[in-house]
């Protein structure tokens, strides 16, 4: 697929094992839109460095660049913003239910989203368990292990939710909010693999790993997730 005016290039500063980044390469295969990847490199304190700090202000990615015919660049930062940039320019497949019939279903995918974005995420991230380890003493990794296990238990619930709203209707519930992808999984999956990295089986939530499983059989998951290798342990 070629890009359509006005965006001549879309250019994604990514790292390979970022969960965040690893939501919008996803999202970018699964609709086939082409990317600029440039690495940032955490084993040299890239995404602190100065050049890196004038894209994003946040010293994190994903950053995207948006590079217009008409106005210049524009760069979009935090990956909520990058994927409603890319379900706006780009919407099939629809990685957000639309319609008005669809507001359950896109409540839930929302819903689920955040809990990965915000209640997930950030607690448990690199520069998190840092500070965590070098200025109170604290286990890093025996925390994010906690705020891993915290989170899915809440996920694992609400899938069994959503599953009782959908009933036994014939494929339903494949994914984490019915039968189709949806940006809930793009979420789930890389948070999971960077689960994984920190010792945490996903065997005790069986929706959740059936989701997961499900997800890893799809291409796009396989080439954007953490590591970017085709395997769900990076
Ligand atoms: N809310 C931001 C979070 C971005 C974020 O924390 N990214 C991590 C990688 S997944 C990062 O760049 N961390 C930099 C660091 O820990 O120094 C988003 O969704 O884009």
């Amino acid at each position: 697929m070629s890009l359509r005016y006005p965006f001549e290039a879309l250019h994604l500063y990514t790292a390979p094992l970022s969960g965040c980044s690893a939501r919008i390469r996803i999202a970018s295969h699964l609709k086939s839109i082409p990317l600029t990847y440039h690495n940032v490199d955490f084993s040299k304190s890239e995404q602190t460095s100065s050049s890196y700090l004038s894209v994003n202000p946040n010293g994190s990615v994903p950053s995207l660049v948006v590079h217009t015919s008409s106005s210049g660049n524009f760069t979009i930062t935090q990956s909520p913003a990058v994927l409603d940039f890319l379900e706006s320019h780009f919407p099939a497949p629809p990685l957000l239910p639309v319609g008005k019939e669809k507001w359950k279903e896109r409540a839930r995918v929302i819903e689920l989203v955040s809990l990965v974005a915000c209640d997930i995420q950030p607690p448990q991230n690199s520069r998190i368990r840092k500070k965590l380890e070098e200025e109170f003493g604290g286990d890093g990794i025996k925390w994010a292990r906690y705020v891993y296990e915290r989170g899915f238990s809440v996920y694992e619930e609400s899938l069994e939710r959503g599953r009782k709203l959908d009933g036994e209707d014939g494929g339903r519930g494949r994914y984490s909010v019915g039968s189709e992808v949806s940006l809930a999984d793009v979420f789930l999956v890389p948070a999971v693999q960077g689960a994984l990295r920190v010792g945490v089986e996903t065997e005790r939530w069986p929706l959740l790993k059936g989701v997961v499983d499900e997800c890893w059989k799809l291409e796009a998951f396989r080439k954007g997730g953490l590591g970017g290798h085709g395997r769900l342990v990076p």
